[in-house]
């Protein structure tokens, strides 16, 4: 629904799940930029941390509304009384190692969680704009012939994390088709930034790398360093979520940066930039951290997003690794 800002011009109202994670606090930064009303919707807890929204500046720019992904009555309220145009639903249980250890939960948040969100929209809010973050480990271990994985690529996912957005995917789409509903999926591939939670092995070697730096580490456990992704930066990919959400493409994209790095070229620009040309000795294998079944491989062909959003990855995987290793150095010394 269009509404009124404070200065009397016309404003856009979006509500966005998992705001205080790395894709939703730059979602919400863009949001604002482009004169958005803002709702987060948050799960009440007594520790919630606001870091993310703090370190762009953003916090008292937001409004709230409480309410969790499991819990449709509270789905149903927040739609029933915000009619927002634009729903982005990016909350999640998003770390892949730990769905091992919840696959119920993961399923129920993840999976049933935007199911909930989609029949609040069909029945409250028919024409709200619904964003689902669709993920590239809905892959698994299949590609195509050219190395590629595509829109066209058939899923075949590894993990109860990759089934549940499985699940989540195909309904999104489903009622898209079947109720009309104003439905797009970005299929993003791993998307990487100084907000990255430290679980995840991009924010985890910068930050341990960082440490060694400032000689408060000695080493980093990590488990598989054979596996390749497609890393891009998520201040891009947020641009390609706004942009396939308001103007109503409904169609789902995949956003990736077509590029391939290992873990251990991770490692070789992140210990080179703090002067340390051989890291072998900063690192140790620990079995605790090897996934019961691997996705070894992701690389995006993004040409349908450059074709019909007109976007394209513009920070390289070297500038963003530098960048995180910079912030976690002067987040550390602070
Ligand atoms: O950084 P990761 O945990 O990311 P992963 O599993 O690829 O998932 C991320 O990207 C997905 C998109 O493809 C998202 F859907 C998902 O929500 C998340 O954002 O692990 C990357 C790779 C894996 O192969 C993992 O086995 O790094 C390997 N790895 C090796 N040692 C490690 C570690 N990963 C983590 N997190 N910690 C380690 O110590």
């Amino acid at each position: 629904m269009l509404r009124k800002d404070s200065g009397g011009n016309m404003q856009k109202v979006a509500l966005v799940t998992g705001v205080t994670g790395q894709d939703g606090a730059y979602l919400s930064e863009l949001l604002l930029k482009n004169n958005y009303k803002v709702y987060g919707f948050i799960a009440r807890r007594v520790n919630q941390s606001y870091e993310n929204l703090e370190y762009l500046n953003i916090l008292d720019k937001l409004n709230f509304v409480f309410g969790d992904l499991t819990d449709p009555s509270s789905i149903n309220n927040a739609i029933k009384s915000i009619r927002p145009d634009e729903v982005y639903n990016l909350g999640a249980m998003s770390f892949v190692g730990h769905s091992w250890v919840q696959p119920i939960y993961t399923t129920e948040v993840n999976g049933l969680g935007t199911l909930n969100f989609l029949e609040a929209i069909k029945n409250f809010s028919p024409e709200s704009s619904f964003y689902q973050a669709s993920t590239s480990e809905m892959y698994g271990n299949n590609w195509d012939e050219d190395l590629f994985q595509r829109e066209s690529t058939n899923f075949r996912p590894r993990s109860p994390y990759g089934t549940a957005k499985v699940f989540a995917h195909n309904t999104a789409v489903n009622y898209r088709e079947s109720y009309g509903l104003n439905v797009c999926c970005g299929i993003l591939f791993n998307h990487e930034s100084p907000l990255r939670g430290l679980e995840f092995v991009t924010r985890k070697v910068t930050d341990a790398v960082a440490k060694i730096h400032l000689g408060q580490q000695k080493y980093i456990e990590l488990g598989n360093l054979n596996s390749e992704r497609d890393w891009g930066f998520a201040g891009d990919y947020v641009k390609a979520m706004y942009k396939m959400t308001s103007e109503k493409l409904n169609d789902d994209f995949v956003v990736a940066t077509g590029k391939l790095y290992s873990i251990k070229d991770l490692l070789r620009i992140s210990f080179n930039s703090i002067g340390i040309q051989d890291y072998s000795r900063y690192i140790k294998i620990n079995p605790d951290f090897i996934r019961p079944a691997e996705v070894p491989y992701l690389r995006g062909d993004f040409s349908k997003a450059k074709e019909k959003l007109n976007w394209e990855p513009e920070k390289s995987f070297e500038d963003m690794i530098l960048e995180m290793v910079n912030a976690d150095i002067k987040r550390i010394k602070n």
